[in-house]
């Protein structure tokens, strides 16, 4: 059957905050001397990001809700500050990281989570480990080290659908949102 026939397509999406184009030169270099340095591949600089939630493969019919999922959510602008090189052994890949992540961010993770569980959205379990990963399939895992540091104004995030091609992955964009709301009951 074809999808004109009312067959599902999928679609591979994730919701992530973008690396901003000041910090691509840079990070992209990092990403290319380690990539040499483990034998593996470096992550394009454009294609830079922090997954805040992964949900996979999934209906194209549920990406309204995906995108009222994205819209309902509501955070300020924070500050990651990328100061950490190091690498996911099993998963072959080498990342950047913080050894201070804000507070806030990975509450928003957690309330993205929870309100894609709220909209019936399966999303992958993984506890949130905020990274950038700058490798991949990676012979080799670097040691931790301190890189930087590199300070990242995230004011917002966004919905992107991954499609694989022949000379790797490709990150379209579909839906984006500012964080820009300032904390009702800021902590003391
Ligand atoms: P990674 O960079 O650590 O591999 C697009 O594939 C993004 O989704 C990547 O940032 C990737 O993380 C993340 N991702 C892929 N599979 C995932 C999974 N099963 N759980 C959580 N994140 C995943």
């Amino acid at each position: 059957m074809t999808a004109a026939h009312g067959e599902q397509s999928a679609v591979r999406v994730f919701y992530a905050c973008v690396l901003p184009l000041q910090l691509r030169p840079e990070v992209g270099e990092i990403a290319r001397a380690t990539a040499r340095r483990v034998h593996g591949r470096p992550v394009p600089a454009d294609n830079l990001h922090l997954t805040l939630a992964f949900i996979g493969e999934i209906a194209s019919s549920r990406l309204p809700t995906l995108i009222d999922v994205g819209a309902m959510q509501r955070g300020g602008a924070m500050t990651l500050v990328l100061d950490r090189l190091g690498g996911f052994k099993r998963a072959g890949v080498a990342w950047l990281g913080s050894s201070r992540p804000p507070v806030e961010l990975g509450r928003f993770a957690a309330a993205l989570a929870r309100a894609l569980v709220a909209a019936g959205i399966a999303r992958d379990e993984r506890p949130f480990h905020p990274h950038v990963t700058i490798a991949r399939r990676c012979h080799v895992s670097p040691d931790e080290q301190p890189i930087g540091p590199y300070s990242w104004g995230i004011d917002g995030f966004e919905l992107l659908q991954s499609e694989t091609g022949r000379e790797g992955a490709r990150y379209r964009r579909l839906a984006k949102w500012p964080l820009t709301i300032e904390p009702e009951h800021p902590e003391r």
